[in-house]
């Protein structure tokens, strides 16, 4: 584990389910009806109410899904956290269809989301780079950059704890970040 940006920022590698943060960020898909990875972990350790609030949601506010870069919250369940942000970031394309641009939108659409529900801490997965296929070291990049500008910028969520699912990814983050 290591803190960063004055202990604003902890990168750590582990299970996000287990986070005890105000929020946890899903790396959802447009359906918002569950998938794998750390999505099917979250909807499988927070039970089915998350589902549920994801359901109307669609119903409601998104009848063709949630657009690529957008975020939304639900409860979150059985899990130690209160909220969960459900984000879709981009699928990898080869880098020329947007796809930095919309990651940076889902990590700051996800902050906004937080700060909405009154959020002080929020802990993030690596989104897109799983099935999506984002490369691990430009998102470092992305995900440093908009992290700083964040905390430049007074946002109200005082902590981020970004959490990386084994010890190499967590070791590529700090290697690409741009952060101290
Ligand atoms: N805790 C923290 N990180 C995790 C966990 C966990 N429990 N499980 C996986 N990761 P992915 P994406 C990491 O594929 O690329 C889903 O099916 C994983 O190692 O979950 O945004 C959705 O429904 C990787 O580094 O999300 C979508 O269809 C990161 O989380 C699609 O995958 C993201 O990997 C979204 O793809």
């Amino acid at each position: 584990m290591k803190t960063l940006m004055d202990g604003r920022l902890i990168v750590k590698s582990g299970d996000i389910t287990k986070e005890k943060a105000d929020a946890i960020v899903n790396a959802a898909n447009s359906t918002l009806l569950g998938g794998g990875g750390v999505d099917g972990a979250i909807h499988s350790a927070g039970g089915p109410s998350i589902l549920e609030e994801c359901r109307a949601i669609r119903k409601k506010v998104y009848p063709n899904g949630l657009p690529a870069g957008e975020a939304v919250a639900t409860s979150a369940g059985e899990l130690p956290a209160r909220f969960v942000i459900h984000t879709v970031g981009p699928v990898w394309h080869g880098g020329n269809q947007n796809e930095p641009e919309i990651l940076a939108n889902a990590y700051q659409n996800s902050l906004r989301a937080a700060e909405e529900k009154g959020c002080a801490t929020i802990a993030f997965p690596a989104i897109s780079t799983g099935v999506y296929g984002f490369p691990r070291e430009l998102a470092a990049k992305i995900v440093s950059r908009v992290l700083m500008e964040y905390f430049l910028s007074d946002g109200k969520i005082s902590t981020v704890t970004l959490v990386f699912y084994g010890k190499s990814d967590y070791e590529i983050f700090l290697a690409h970040s741009d952060l101290e």
